[in-house]
Parts: structure tokens; C-alpha cells; sequence
């Protein structure tokens, strides 16, 4: 199997909302195997790195704002597809535009309080998670349902 790895991140309103769990289940009970995870509050250095694409759009003062106005918990999440996957499960950017069933789609409204972050493709998955993790915080198992998941 090619294994492909996503950056996910649930934002400060996820975390404030008692959302991390929900998120973290709707990854687990797909299959998805979850290789790195921790909380911290992230400063405005890294926020700006995180979001350097975004630098020139009028939203992007209020985008660092609001992603440094509580703790986030960004984690790795490891299986086929899973950068794909990810977004479709995280839904549109736009809340209003997010399908029911997303994730954005079932817990959120306004795109300034979409709750969670997931990399657009496989490049950029490999960015965000060399600027969030240490190689050291991402572990290496084997998962104990891999040949329930896959065939
Ligand atoms: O990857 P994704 O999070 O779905 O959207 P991006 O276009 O990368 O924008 C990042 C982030 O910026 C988005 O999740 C919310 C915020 N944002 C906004 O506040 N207003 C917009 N018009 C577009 C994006
Ligand atoms: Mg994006």
C-alpha cells in the first residue's frame, strides 16, 4: 500500500468547542491511523509560516488572529489517500458551502470559524507536517485492523 500522510488541525474554536474528539473519531473510525498529535498554542512566527500563501489576502491579519487566540491541536493522520480523503472529509472552505456530513458541514458556519485545518496535497501535507512535528514526534506502528481496512 502507498502510504500517504495529511496534516490535520483542529483550530481554537474546534478546541474551545469540545470539537477534538469528534474530529479525531471521524479519522479513527474511517481507518485512518492517527501517527502524530499534540496541543499547543501557536505564535504568530509560525502561523505566518503556516499561512505564507495566504499573505497578500485581505482576510490574512484576521486569519493569524483569530488562529492564535487559543490552543490547536494539529496531528498527523496516516493511510490511502489520505490528503484527498482529508479535505473531503473536512468539507468546503466556506462552512455555508460544506456539505452535510463534512465536517465543517455538521459543526460550523462562518469561514473565519470552520474549526479545522487539512493539507491540500500531498506536497503541502509534507510542509505542514515538517513545521509542526519534529521527526521524533511522529511515531512508527503498525496498526492492528490494517488488513480490516485494507484488502
Ligand atoms: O485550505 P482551507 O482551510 O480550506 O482554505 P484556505 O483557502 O487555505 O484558507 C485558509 C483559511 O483562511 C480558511 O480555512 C479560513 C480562512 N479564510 C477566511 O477567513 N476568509 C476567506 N475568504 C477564505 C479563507
Ligand atoms: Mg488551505
Amino acid at each position: 500500500m502507498t502510504t500517504e500522510r495529511t496534516f490535520i488541525m483542529v483550530k481554537p474554536d474546534g478546541v474551545q468547542r469540545g470539537l477534538v474528539g469528534e474530529i479525531i473519531k471521524r479519522f479513527e473510525t474511517r481507518g485512518y491511523k492517527l501517527v502524530a498529535c499534540k496541543m499547543l498554542w501557536p505564535g504568530e512566527d509560525l502561523l505566518k509560516k503556516h499561512y505564507a500563501e495566504l499573505a497578500d489576502k485581505p482576510f490574512f491579519p484576521k486569519l493569524i488572529t483569530y488562529m492564535r487566540s487559543g490552543p490547536c491541536v494539529p496531528m498527523v493522520w496516516e493511510g490511502r489517500e489520505a490528503v484527498k480523503m482529508g479535505r473531503m472529509m473536512l468539507g468546503a472552505t466556506n462552512p455555508l458551502q460544506s456539505n452535510p456530513g463534512t465536517i465543517r458541514g455538521d459543526f460550523c458556519i462562518d469561514v473565519g470559524r470552520n474549526i479545522c485545518h487539512g493539507s491540500d496535497g500531498v506536497e503541502t501535507a509534507k510542509r505542514e507536517i515538517d513545521l509542526w512535528f519534529q521527526p521524533n514526534e511522529i511515531t512508527k506502528y503498525e496498526s492492528h485492523s490494517k488488513d480490516w481496512v485494507y484488502e
